[in-house]
């Protein structure tokens, strides 16, 4: 502190700034009830969510699960790609990852112990068909009916990803994966033997996590298993198949699920957000996020693909049937997305679409991972525009989160705030959402703990409780105190 502004005038600061004068004449901050009462609030909850908002966090199996080589799984394309040398940081795999495949029990109370009424896992495909077709895997089916069981016991409502990546080997060698119709047939197998077997007690499937992330990441940049680099044509296609394995697993969760079985999606949408909240860059947004979405959730959504993006495409759209789009198109209960970063859209006349994407290239603050831009508005306008433009009438905040450079103290702390930083702002847009009347019904914290974080392996952690990967042992961190508060608030604290 600087000597003109000593400990007695920072005070005297403090009470000429009205916040209050204790009896000593000291500053003293008035409690925020009697702050928000001073100026005619009747609640001291400003940002509270509507009453049974459901909060909750997400994992994946294979980032947490580890027991690779039990209970009778097979192999997985991230098996095989994580054990490439080279492919993930410092050679790690999901072997082991947080072991939670023998520790569900334990990790399910520390979601209790946040007061998280709501969990979304996925099931490791693999671990159900060890082929991925044909003969079921019995020890599979019950390790999950066991993970649901406690989660119910517990009073957390079990939220189920069907595909989080883990796409088994056998696919890929016998198929080329999501390159053949074959591996979406695979897929709606699959799904609905999932919910014939679940959904006596699992209300809510996803079928696939973020197409973007393992069509695009996986077939095109090659970062992500089965790490192919596929030329424009056979890319369109590979997504194509994707998308049609997400209908046909629609289908197949309404034909062998319980009648009130509901069916969405899990996708990290690029979400345009106005650069400026005015006309034109308003409606440019809206334009914008369905033509990046195009192959994705719009097609999802709309039940065709926009011209702009066949024309764009030229010889190398999809191939496709009138049939295909309907199964592609299967009305949906629920829409998830996942919330990290935003696309900044201005309006531009002369740019296909009417938009261009902007953003500054010498500086843009970012978490841990260099990708994950902070954008806080981005959760705002995901649930906005899923609601205007598509009609969504239910939607879940599927994962956001962020990866911190963590540190462990020696008594067990770890004080994480650029975390806190991070999820208060997000949270407070998620607030402006609801406020305004659009229908989120949930959110997922990314994530439940650290875990393998894919290429990154264990260097970025994503949990709110720190797991130290020597001993298994997990840690809150202050984030995971900000969050257990906030869910007992519900609002933003
Ligand atoms: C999501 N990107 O992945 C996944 O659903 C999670 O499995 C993952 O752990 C989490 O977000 C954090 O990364 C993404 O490069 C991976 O833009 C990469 C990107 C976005 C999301």
């Amino acid at each position: 502190m600087s000597k003109d502004l000593s400990r007695r005038s920072f005070g005297k600061k403090l009470s000429s700034a009205a916040i209050g004068t204790g009896a000593a004449g000291a500053a003293v901050l008035l409690p925020f009830s009697e702050s928000a009462q001073a100026q005619g609030r009747a609640n001291e909850d400003f940002y509270a969510f509507p009453s049974g908002f459901k909060w909750g966090c997400a994992t994946a199996a294979y980032q947490i699960e580890g027991g690779a080589n039990e209970g009778g799984r097979g192999k997985s394309i991230w098996d095989t790609f994580s054990h490439i040398p080279g492919k993930t940081y410092k050679n790690q795999t999901g072997d082991i990852a947080d072991d939670d495949y023998h520790r569900y029990k334990e990790d399910i109370q520390l979601l209790k112990s946040l007061g998280a009424t709501v969990y979304r896992f996925s099931v490791s495909w693999p671990r159900i068909f060890p082929e991925g077709t044909g003969q079921p895997n019995q020890e599979g089916i019950d390790y999950y009916s066991r993970v649901t069981d406690e989660l119910l016991a517990n009073g957390i409502e079990p939220f189920c990803t069907l595909f989080h990546w883990d796409l088994p080997q056998t696919l890929q060698d016998r198929f080329g994966g999501w390159e053949s119709r074959q591996t979406s047939e695979a897929f709606a197998h699959y799904a609905g033997y999932v919910a014939s077997k679940y959904s006596d007690r699992i209300h809510h499937f996803f079928t696939m996590n973020e197409f973007s992330s393992f069509i695009d990441l996986g077939y095109k940049d090659g970062r992500f298993a089965p790490g192919l680099q596929l030329p424009a044509g056979k890319l369109n296609q590979t997504r194509h198949n994707a998308v049609l394995a997400h209908g046909l697993a629609v289908q197949a969760i309404r034909a062998e699920g319980k009648p009130e079985t509901k069916v969405g999606v899990a996708e990290n949408l690029v979400i345009g957000v106005p650069v400026i909240e005015a006309e034109p860059h308003l409606k440019a947004s809206v334009e914008a996020t369905r033509i990046l979405n195009a192959q994705y959730l719009t097609v999802i959504m709309e039940g065709k693909y926009p011209q702009l993006y066949l024309e764009q495409q030229g010889a190398n759209a999809p191939k496709f049937s009138e049939e295909d789009l309907k199964i592609i198109g299967s009305p949906l209960d629920f829409i998830g997305t996942n919330v990290y970063t935003p696309t900044y859209i201005r309006a531009d006349e002369s740019a296909p679409g009417g938009f261009v994407r902007i953003k500054n290239p010498a500086s843009y603050p970012h978490m841990a991972s260099p990708w994950l831009d902070v954008g806080p508005e981005a959760l705002y306008w995901a649930a906005r525009h899923v609601a205007q433009i598509w009609g969504a009438k239910e939607i879940y905040i599927t994962e956001n989160g962020c990866s911190s450079a963590d540190v462990l103290t020696q008594d067990g702390h770890v004080y994480d705030t650029d975390r806190i930083m991070y999820l208060r702002n997000y949270i407070k847009q998620l607030h402006r959402a609801t406020a305004e009347g659009f229908p989120v019904r949930g959110y997922f914290l990314w994530s439940l703990m650290d875990n393998f974080e894919w290429g990154d392996g264990y260097n970025l952690r994503f949990g709110i409780f720190y797991v130290d990967y020597e001993t298994q042992k997990r840690y809150p961190k202050e984030s995971a105190a900000f969050y257990k508060e906030l869910i007992r608030r519900n609002a933003v604290v």
